[in-house]
């Protein structure tokens, strides 16, 4: 494994592109996907890849719903013509937005943000559900799981309970002010003896790079490593440019951040990260390792799906080691 260590000391990205990138481009013979597909959920069961991914298919809403596809090789994907997921709630009316996927003792959850306002309002407000799938063409919907006024996206499930408690990440808009002990969007951590209802909310991480200056939210589920659970997240500049980062938390205690890294370890570069329906973003929303290699699957410019691979035990020595010695 040839880590891109001079790539990275110029502030480029680690994880590498696969070269079949953009694996997923939106689809003109179907009308729900012909505008953009991106952000996509995974899930490996051991055999195949499932993804979920949000799809548009006009401009003047920008209603997102989400298709299906799946891979045996994690990069040449088959897709389905019928969208799996439509807004049919109240609370989903102006669409279903990026979801991400989880497994917690064999049940497939989707966590996707709702949006029960017009976007054009300007007054959006987010909230994050909750459903189960297990042909991820049907679902059960469990409801909104955020917090309520919370202004709540990048909602992840870990993928077990620990010490007897669901856990979950969230990033909560609008918890910024003294009363929360953080000026600017962060990741917080809460535990609950349910899936629906939540509790003991603890500021997990917060911006502190200038990569990172605006916001931070989770990107896919943490996976469980033997150096503690990896977490892929966002950092978005001043700029509005949107980077991945990587940190680990303690395996007994996620609330506890045992490595974080300094530099991004994605960021835009290639065309169809620079320029898309919103320019400079790089969005990581599900992952999974196949065969020892940390499959990345993320939204490049709001317009396609992408996929970055490294080798997962160099990149856990990346994060631990760059942490400690930078
Ligand atoms: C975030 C989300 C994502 C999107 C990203 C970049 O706030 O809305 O769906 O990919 O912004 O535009």
């Amino acid at each position: 494994m040839v880590l891109k260590l001079d790539n990275i000391s110029q502030g480029g990205s680690m994880l590498e592109r696969h070269y079949k990138n953009p694996i997923l481009l939106p689809n003109k013979e179907t009308w729900w996907e012909s505008g953009a597909v991106f952000n996509p959920a995974v899930i490996y069961d051991g055999n195949k890849v499932h993804m979920l991914y949000r799809a548009i298919g006009e401009y003047k809403h920008y209603i997102s719903r989400f298709g299906y596809a799946c891979s045996t090789d994690g990069y040449n994907f088959e897709r389905k013509n019928e969208i799996a997921f439509r807004p049919t709630e109240e609370y989903e009316k102006y669409g279903i937005e990026d979801p991400r996927l989880v497994a917690i003792d064999n049940q497939v959850y989707i966590s996707y943000v709702v949006l029960s306002d017009y976007v054009a309002k300007g007054t959006i407000s987010s909230s994050t559900a909750l459903a189960t799938t297990n042909d991820f063409h049907n679902h059960i919907r469990l409801g909104i799981i955020s917090s309520k006024g919370s202004d709540n996206k990048d909602v992840v499930l870990f993928p077990q309970k620990i010490n007897q408690k669901y856990l979950v990440l969230h990033r909560p808009k609008n918890w910024i002010g003294s009363k929360f002990g953080v000026d600017r969007p962060s990741i917080w951590i809460a535990e609950g003896d349910s899936l629906s209802n939540f509790e003991k909310h603890t500021l997990l991480m917060k911006p502190e790079q200038d990569w990172e200056e605006l916001k931070v939210g989770s990107g896919p589920p943490p996976i469980k490593t033997e150096h503690g659970w990896l977490l892929i997240y966002h950092g978005v500049d001043k700029d509005l440019v949107y980077r991945a980062g990587a940190a680990l938390l303690d395996l007994n205690d996620p609330s506890k951040v045992i490595a974080r890294t300094k530099k991004p370890v994605l960021q835009p570069e290639e065309p169809y990260e620079k320029v898309g329906d919103v320019n400079n973003v790089v969005f990581p929303t599900g992952a999974c390792v196949i065969d020892g290699r940390l499959h990345v699957y993320y939204g490049g410019a709001d317009k396609v799906c992408c996929l970055a691979v490294i080798e997962l035990n160099a990149f856990l020595e990346y994060i631990l080691n760059g942490t400690i010695n930078n």
